[in-house]
This record gives C-alpha cells, structure tokens and sequence, in this order.
C-alpha cells in the first residue's frame, strides 16, 4: 500500500504517475472508510484527491502557504502531512479535527470554516510577505460555492488592485451543499448550456445566415466566432477586469495537467485564478448518485444523540402532537407525513403549512436548503423559495427589502452563520422594524465540527437588536407555535433552536402567543428560568429535586425578549432563580431576563439570580450533551447548582465563590 508510506508531501513527490493514480484510489478508499465510522464531509473530499497531490507536489509546504477556504475539504491534506493514524478519531472529542487545525499541524493556517474567507486572508499573507521579501507562495483553495460569499468579491477586487502574489485555486464542481447557485458558477462550468449562451449563439448563427452572400461561410466559421463571443462573456472577462490573471478551465483530476498549470501559476508576479473542474464525490457509487449533494457531509447514527424516549415512567403519551390548533391552519394535509423528530422538520412542516394559506411567504437560504429544512418548500413553492448561495448578509438585506415590498420573508440559516449577518439583522432589519422571521438551525452546542459552529452567540447577539422579538421554543409544537405568532408581527422576529431531537409535548401544553409557560409550580423556593432545549433538563431536576424535599418552579420563558410580566412576578415571589440556556453566558438570555427581574421589583427586593449557561470559550469538537454535561448544563449540572445555590443562601460566606458555570473554566475570559 503506497498511501502507508506517505508520511509527508516529501513522500509524494517521488511517485510515478501509476503510483499516483494508485495512491489516488487508495486514498479515495481510505476517506470512505474513515467517514463511514466518524461522519464528516466525504463528497468534498473525494473531489480533491488528484488537486491535493498536485498542490503538495508542486509546492513547499509548509514553506508555502496552503490554505482551504472553509477548510472542509482538508482530509486529503491532512492525510499526506501525517496525521494518516489519527482518522479513526475524526471530528471526536480529543480526536482529529474536521477542519484544519493549527495544533495539529504546521501545514494548517486557518480554521474559521466560515466559507468565503480564504482569499482575505491570503491577501494578508501575500502583503505580509511582500514587507518582508520573502519568496514564499501563497495558495488559497476555493470552492465554486465559497465564490458566492461576498467576502470573496471583496479580497478578490482589493487582490486585483493590490497586484499581490497569489495562487487562487478555483476548485469548481458546481456544488455547494446543493448545487451551486450563481451565475458567475453558471458561467465558469456550464457556460455552453447555459440558456443566454445557446441563446446568443442561437441568434448568431441566425443572424450570420441571413447574411447575403458570405452568409454560408461565415456560418462554417462559426466556431472562432462563439469562441471569440465566450471570451466576452467567461471568467476570462471577469478576473481580468478586476486585475487577475486566470487560466483554464483544467481538469481536476490530472494531475500531470494540474502540476504543469499550477507551476506556471506560480511564476505569475500577481494574483492568479487556476480555474480547476473536479467532481464533487468522485470514485464512490453513492455519492456521484446522490443528485442534490453529491454526500457533501455524512452522519453516522452512532454518533447522533437517541431520540427522546417514548415509554417509560416519564414519557409523554405518544398521541400525534400535530392535530392542535396552531396547525389547523388551511393546507395542513400537505404536510401530515413528514416525520415530526426534530425542531427543523417542525419547522419545514409548519412552514408549509402556513405558506399555503399565505402567498406572501417566502422562504431564503443561504447555500443550504437540506439542512435547514427548506427542500419540501422548494418542491412546493419554488418560485417563493430563493436560494442566495453562501451569503447570509445578503440573505438577510434581501429579506428586509422583501418585506418592505409587502412580502413575509422567513430566513433559514445555522445559528454560527447568522453571525456574519448581525450588522444586516440590526440595521437592514432592525431599524427598518421589517417584518422578517429569522429562523437560526443548529443553536446551541452543535458538536461535531467543534468551535466555529457552535451556535451559542444567537441569544446575545440578537437580545441587543431593539424590537427584536427573539423565541426559544422548547419542543416540536412549540416550533410551530411560535413560527404562528412571528408570522403576525409587525416587527422582526427570530426563532432558535437546536440540532437535537425535539421533545413531543402533550398536545395543547405549548404555550401562545407572546406569553411564557409555566410547566412546573414549586413551594417559593427555587424558580428556574429554562430557555428552549433546556427546559428538559430543568424539569427532569425539578422532579429529581422534589424528590429531595425540594419543590421548584420551573417556567418555559419563551419569548426571551419579552419576558413575561407573570413570570417575572412569580419569580421574584421565590427565594431563589436560576435560569438556564444552552447559549453563551454573558449576555445571554439568562443576564436578560435576570435584569428584568431586577427592574420588575422593588430596590433591593430581587432574589439572587444564577445565571448558568455557556462560557465565553471556543469549545472543541464533541457530543453535545457530553459538552452540555462537562458545562453542568444538564439534569445533574441544575441539580447541582440548584442544591448548591441553596446551601449558599443558608451560609452566605460560600456565595463568595460563585457556583457552576458561573466560575470562569480554563480558556474562559473572565467577564
Ligand atoms: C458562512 C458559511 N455559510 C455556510 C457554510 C456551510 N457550508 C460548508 S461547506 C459549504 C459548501 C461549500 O461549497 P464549495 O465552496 O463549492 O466547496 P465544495 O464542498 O463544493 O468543495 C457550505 C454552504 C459555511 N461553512 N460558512
């Protein structure tokens, strides 16, 4: 097996081609196999087989730069630059990264996985470099997706103009998470199908027939002429007017054609585009047959947390949630056999249904209606479901200007790419007090793909813009419930929740409209405040706690921007609050509704407030509810903190060293 044997990019530049061709399919067999057991991004990476070789063979890393735009599409780099072992360990706790990562590595830089960065960043490089005359390369990898991220545009524009050496590689297969959505993409792989081509060249020869007399000759000569007409219309143009050389199309896959190109490119004295076609999930049956995401990403139902438990004890009678009165809103039909296990397909369904009865509704993705849950509205509305490609900023202006049209625009992103779009959320949004419902996916501690997508900065962020309705729902109906009530707003909205299954809820026990719900009425000695998903885990220590003679109160905030004057004043009546969430600490929902309480009272009269959620930390890759537990943001972490806040009261010396999370954790900033 060659591929034993690579423990470097030294090790490959020794290869013959038969070997590289070997190794390629070695290397193919291996990814399959690694993600197979670990989940991770398998079509990315077995399109950039051949492309990764050429790039280690022809440059010097870590000497040169080598850097992945998202940093998804790495697993080939990581397995030539020795970390070959360490993939049975992939996106694991303690284990190997799904991204580029510079404690692993010298041959890794950056590790945003937030698309569309890489060539700022390489522009930095190159102008660093450039100060310090230095010889060194730098080779930004981008993905015809990431191209559709604004950012791009603007290092590509300040590259241009600033003449700095850089090696683009434009690693194009058409795709992003579907696939790709632009028109530059359209133009770059498709441009001979692509209508307003076949169009032009239609008209062309049309035009060059009727000619009298040269009309047959120059018809035959046809093929300079489209040629000549691509060349208005191609990359070409458009690097070259923004001042950067390019090259190709080259075939991704030939690696002898791809070294030649790129060792041209680096003789460029500028930025240069290397125009690479690859095919996203190449050499695995599945993934070249999966037509929408070639297996951009794989999960593996190991790793996924079990759905919550439907017999036992504690179990919620399994009657179907969905026939309430939130949903009996007309057209439910089309949605009645879409499974109901997670807050997204509670999403997916009540969008559907309310979008029936309301033409207005529009639905916006950025680069990911899979995930988000947006396929079904596709099939059903495509003409009101716009995909922007990877451009939460635009997504969220262009919802604004929907809405001021007379439009009810619903926006699907993760909650860790709504970051990018805060700026556009306040002012486009905010100011303009536009009725636009954000709904951010995978808030929260999301797990595998470690600190650049945990969503836990959504409360924070969103709690400051002004008139910002923000809900957490804390099960499937309360999804839908609350999607319900944003759809009537005046003013903007945003709904968060998690990955993780969604709690089906006795139908009826969701709450409504603006008001929070009181699930558990305790003796006045503990109120818990438990936002979205961790309201389970409140009322599973709320039980455990009775058990101990302790009687706590537990209430479903819900609409966290707007706590709810009976809630306030129930919770003021207690000895102690705790409020729990699964996003980052300070200045989070719990530090919100906390002053709110103090403002609802009396100088003096509030009982003490704990605040427990999520540090300000990158946390790593792992479970989330191994993340959840080791943060004491579980059943036992409230018990705890409940039991000790209790013991802190009776002896006040203790509550000088504050209890659970409320202690800054090593790699925590203090507040
Ligand atoms: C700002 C942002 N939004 C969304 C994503 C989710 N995402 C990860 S990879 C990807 C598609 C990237 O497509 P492309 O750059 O063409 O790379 P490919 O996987 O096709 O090689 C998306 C949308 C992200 N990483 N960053």
């Amino acid at each position: 097996m060659i591929l034993e044997h690579i423990d470097s990019p030294a090790d490959l530049r020794t290869l013959t081609p038969d070997e590289l061709a070997v190794l390629s399919q070695e290397i193919r067999e291996f990814i399959v196999d690694a993600v197979t057991h670990t989940g991770g991004h398998l079509g990315s990476n077995l399109g950039v087989v051949e492309l990764t070789l050429a790039l280690h063979r022809t440059f010097d890393s870590p000497r040169d730069l080598l850097l992945w735009d998202t940093g998804h599409q790495a697993y080939v780099h990581k397995l030539v630059t020795g970390r070959r072992d360490q993939f049975t360990h992939l996106r694991q706790e303690d284990g190997l990264s799904g991204y580029p990562s510079r404690t692993e590595s010298e041959h890794d830089w950056i590790e945003n996985s937030h698309a569309s960065a890489v060539l700022s960043y390489a522009h930095g490089m190159a102008t660093a470099l450039e100060l310090q005359g230095s010889e060194r390369r730098v080779v930004a990898v981008v993905g015809d997706g990431a191209l559709t991220g604004g950012m791009a545009y603007e290092a590509l524009n300040n590259l241009g103009h600033s003449g700095k050496r850089v090696v683009i590689v434009l690693n194009d297969n058409g795709r992003s998470y579907a696939p790709t959505v632009s028109q530059l993409s359209l133009s770059l792989t498709h441009l001979r199908l692509s209508p307003a081509y076949v169009q032009a060249r239609q008209r062309l020869r049309t035009l060059l027939r009727e000619l009298p007399g040269v009309g047959e000759l120059a018809y035959s000569g046809i093929h300079g002429l489209t040629s000549a007409l691509r060349e208005v219309v191609t990359p070409h143009t458009f690097f070259e007017a923004l001042g950067i050389r390019y090259v190709g199309p080259i075939d991704g896959h030939d690696i002898g054609g791809l070294e030649q190109a790129l060792a041209n490119a680096a003789e460029w004295p500028g930025p240069i585009v290397v125009h690479v076609l690859t095919q996203k999930g190449r050499g695995y049956a599945p993934a070249e047959q999966d037509d929408v995401q070639r297996l951009h990403d794989v999960k593996v139902t190991a790793s996924v947390p079990d759905p919550p438990a439907l017999d036992g004890p504690d179990a919620p009678p399994a009657a179907p949630v969905l026939q309430n009165a939130s949903l009996s809103v007309g057209g439910a039909e089309i949605a009645e056999d879409l499974p109901l296990t997670t807050y997204t397909h509670a999403f997916t369904r009540a969008l559907l249904i309310h979008a029936e009865a309301d033409p207005r509704i529009v639905a916006i993705t950025a680069a990911m209606p899979g995930p988000t849950g947006l396929l079904p509205f596709e099939a059903r509305f495509p003409e009101r479901f716009v995909d922007v490609g990877i451009a939460e900023q635009h997504a969220v202006t262009a919802a604004a200007g929907m809405a001021m049209a007379g439009l009810r625009p619903v926006v699907a992103v993760y909650s860790t790419f709504f970051s990018r779009a805060f700026d556009q959320a306040n002012l486009d949004v905010g100011l303009h007090k536009v009725p636009v419902v954000l709904v951010l996916d995978r808030a929260g501690i999301t797990g595998d793909d470690g600190p650049s997508h945990h969503g836990v900065l959504d409360m924070a962020l969103c709690l400051s813009i002004p008139g910002m309705t923000v809900f957490a729902p804390s099960s499937a109906p309360e999804v839908e419930a609350m999607l319900a009530t944003a759809l009537t707003l005046d003013g903007p909205s945003v709904i968060r929740f998690p990955k993780t299954p969604a709690p089906v809820v006795v139908p009826g026990a969701e709450g409504s409209g603006l008001n929070a719900r009181r699930v558990r009425e305790g003796d006045g000695s503990v109120c818990i405040l438990a936002v979205g998903k961790m309201l389970g885990p409140a009322e599973a220590a709320a039980r455990r706690l009775s058990d101990e003679g302790i009687d706590v109160t537990v209430w479903d905030p819900r609409v966290v921007s707007r706590p709810d004057p009976a809630m306030l004043a129930d919770a003021a009546g207690h000895a102690l609050v705790v409020t729990v969430e699964d996003g980052v600490r300070q200045g989070g929902a719990g530090m919100y509704l906390a002053d709110a309480l103090r403002l609802s009272v009396p100088l003096g009269t509030c009982p003490p407030v704990v605040t427990k959620g999520v540090p300000r930390s990158f946390l790593a890759q792992g479970r989330p509810d191994r993340i959840l537990a080791r943060l004491g943001l579980d059943e036992d972490g409230i018990v705890r903190t409940v039991r000790e806040s209790l013991a802190g009261l009776q002896h006040p010396s203790e509550l000088r060293s504050p209890v659970g999370s409320e202690l800054p954790r090593s790699g925590e900033t203090p507040a």
